[in-house]
């Protein structure tokens, strides 16, 4: 590997039309700034740049919507990302907007270098406007029907029936998704970047000289290649955005995926701006001893593996990432995480359900993050990881270390006395955990590198089980002060391993052990805290999470699913008109349930035993799914068909039909009168 002297870490830019969740978070946002921290605590030079995409599409369709600006909406949502950010942890060295003065000027002057080089082709096409909103439409907001499958909602780019990606000009009968008219073509002028033109190079610069990347990435981009490039259009026609800066361009901006990773340009130089001791920007993003690195989301390869590389090699005096660690997807539940469906957890409602407990959603995204594959979070993992991980060895390890110190030593660090064979096997146990974490977080491995992290807590639970120093306390001393001394030297180790990964306990625990200075170099010795040294106060790292919170977290998923059920619910077709006559032929009536009980071998059947007015009846109903407890529908009223033809249940005759109605969750719900009314009595 080359030597390189500083790193600059990005993190793709949220988009700022709606708050984050734990998908951006496992995918992005924790191993950029696990590793952001790593290398500060390594001593190195790096900063770690974020920032929130604020044009955009789909910002003022919602600022439509609602009725207010589109700056209204970047700044609700940026100020809402930005928070949950801070209090989650992720240490950026700068988290600015793309709506910022500086933004706009760099991204203008960008633009404008690529111009006046002549590295953009301009070309006129005819594309869809909305007459009655005034505007031409991005080819996501026309709907229209598939050519191939006939699918009567297909978009302008996809038909998400038949998977065919298409063009606006595809659709039969288009309409815009704004203003619903159909929408006319006309002629608009707009500037392209020729990747075509770039392919080579990037060819070379990726399939050959970047084999180390993750396989996804790695894949991804080698299958574009081998597609071809083509050109891309970098500027469109709406009102929101950074205006294109040539004559002629009137009402147009740049295209949002333009602007969005100068983002990362632009907040380097906010930030060098206003902290002149971390040098001029241009050493972050122009000279050969920075080392670059992206971390995004899988969506977002292309943009940052080909697109702007291009962009920067075009304007000939940046450097290109050194590497692209992105990760695949985080579902939640067995589904995809969906920000319009609302299947999500947010991160701002997280906190408000587990306060201060930022670090366990840390520690569980990254134990089970979509590093090589898309992967799945379940509430119950959630608390398994907590309880039996967190809780049950890192925390019950720690705290035991810590109270048996106080109880024996008075919170002092005891000396070390003479070590046995098992001592010294434990710690050579150790030794090479720094090595070890460091193998793979280099190579951008998070969850192993968390879990060799964790092998620590897991000596040091092992170490104090095994060697019992509460029992020795009655008769060795000096052998109960060498094991708290080394079990106080592991956790002083594990306040330095886990700062990367779980900030806030590191530090907790740093402060249980006043370790004021530290270092990832010092990590794997066993002199970090010396005898006679004073601890602080013992508090408990992790603590359990109840069956009862993980389940009410699950509840609400179940009730958003049924929320968006209902709103998606599409009554059935109606049937088959009948006329008064055939009505007047069903006998539908009311009667009051004198007993309901299970029918004995059948898990569906009920038997209600009713009085209908004409001296009772009995009638079986396939609803005891819905009714567990069918005694409680003793006393209450329910509608039957009088005249249905008896029929033979389970050996049972059943002299009729009971009326029900299905819910949301498949449950049938029985129908009765709003009021009492007599029994026998027609409905109709
Ligand atoms: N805002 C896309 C996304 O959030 C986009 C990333 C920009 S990074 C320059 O998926
Ligand atoms: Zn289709």
């Amino acid at each position: 590997m080359k030597d390189f002297k500083r790193t600059l870490i990005t993190s793709a830019l949220p988009y700022a039309n709606g708050p984050v969740h734990i998908g951006h978070l496992a995918g992005v946002y924790v191993p950029a700034d696990i590793y952001a921290r790593y290398l500060r605590l390594k001593g190195e030079s790096v900063l770690f740049i974020g920032g929130s995409d604020e044009h955009g599409v789909p910002i003022t369709i919602k600022a439509k919507k609602e009725g207010v600006t589109p700056q209204d909406i970047v700044d609700r949502y940026h100020g809402i990302i930005k928070k949950s950010f801070e209090e989650f942890g992720v240490s950026f060295d700068v988290y600015s907007r793309t709506t910022s003065k500086m933004h706009h000027d760099t991204a203008s002057e960008f633009f404008k270098t690529l111009y006046d080089k002549g590295e953009f082709v301009e070309k006129t096409s005819e594309q869809y406007y909305d007459e009655e909103a005034k505007q031409f439409l991005a080819d996501r907001y026309i709907t229209g029907t598939c050519p191939h499958c006939k699918n009567p909602n297909a978009y302008g780019d996809q038909c998400e029936a038949c998977g065919t990606s298409l063009s606006p000009l595809d659709l039969i009968e288009p309409k815009s998704a704004i203003s619903g008219s159909k929408p006319v073509l006309r002629e608009t002028k707009h500037w392209y970047l020729p990747l075509d033109k770039h392919e080579a190079w990037l060819r070379k610069w990726i399939v050959e000289d970047h084999k180390e990347w993750k396989t996804n990435v790695y894949g991804q981009c080698k299958s574009w290649l081998d597609m071809g490039l083509q050109p891309r259009a970098v500027s469109r026609d709406l009102d929101w955005g950074i205006p294109v800066p040539v004559a002629g361009a009137e009402g147009k901006v740049l295209y949002v995926w333009f602007d969005a990773p100068i983002g990362y340009i632009s907040n380097t130089k906010e930030l060098c701006q206003a902290h002149p001791e971390l040098g001029s920007w241009e050493t972050w993003w122009k000279d050969d001893s920075t080392r670059m690195l992206h971390f995004i989301g899988k969506d977002n390869i292309v943009f940052h593996c080909i697109v702007f590389p291009a962009m920067l090699k075009a304007e000939g005096s940046y450097i290109l990432p050194d590497n692209v660690p992105s990760n695949e997807f985080l579902n939640l539940e067995g589904d995809k995480i969906s920000t319009s469906r609302n299947w999500a957890v947010w991160l701002h409602e997280y906190l408000q359900d587990f306060p201060g407990k930022q670090d366990v959603l840390r520690y569980v995204l990254t134990a089970n993050a979509p590093e090589t594959k898309d992967n799945d979070f379940t509430w119950k993992d959630f608390q398994t990881r907590n309880n039996s991980e967190l809780v049950a060895i890192f925390g019950n390890f720690v705290n035991r270390a810590l109270v048996l110190t106080q109880k024996y030593f008075d919170g002092v660090v005891p000396a070390c006395g003479e070590l046995t064979d098992y001592d010294q096997q434990t710690l050579k146990e150790f030794a090479d955990v720094k090595q070890e974490v460091e193998k793979l977080l280099d190579v951008f491995k998070f969850r192993d590198a968390q879990k060799e992290a964790m092998n620590l807590a897991r000596i040091g639970n092992k170490y104090l089980a095994d060697t019992e120093p509460w029992k020795l306390a009655k008769t060795d001393m000096v052998r109960t002060a060498t094991i708290l001394h080394i079990g106080l030297q592991i956790a002083a180790n594990l306040a330095i391993a886990f700062e990367p990964f779980l900030p806030f306990s590191a530090e907790k625990l740093r402060t249980m052990l006043n370790l004021k200075t530290f270092n990832w170099n010092e990590l794997g010795h066993i002199d970090l805290l010396k005898a006679g040294d004073k601890l602080g106060t013992p508090e408990l790292l992790f603590e359990k999470i109840e069956d009862a919170e993980v389940e009410a977290q699950v509840q609400k998923l179940l009730d958003t699913k049924k929320a968006n059920e209902l709103a998606n619910y599409k009554p059935n077709a109606v049937k088959e008109l009948v006329s008064f006559d055939d009505f007047m032929k069903l006998d539908i009536r009311v009667a009051k349930v004198l007993e309901c009980t299970k029918v004995p071998k059948a898990d569906k059947l009920l038997q209600f035993k009713l009085d209908d007015g004409m001296g009772g009846r009995t009638i079986l109903s396939g609803i005891a799914q819905s009714y567990p407890n069918p005694e409680e529908l003793v006393g209450t009223q329910v509608c039957f068909i009088a005249n249905f033809a008896t029929r033979k249940l389970k050996g049972i005759d059943s002299e009729g039909m009971i009326l029900s109605a299905e819910n949301s969750d498949g449950k049938l719900v029985l129908v009765s009168p709003s009021k009492l009314v007599t029994n026998g009595v027609n409905v109709g």
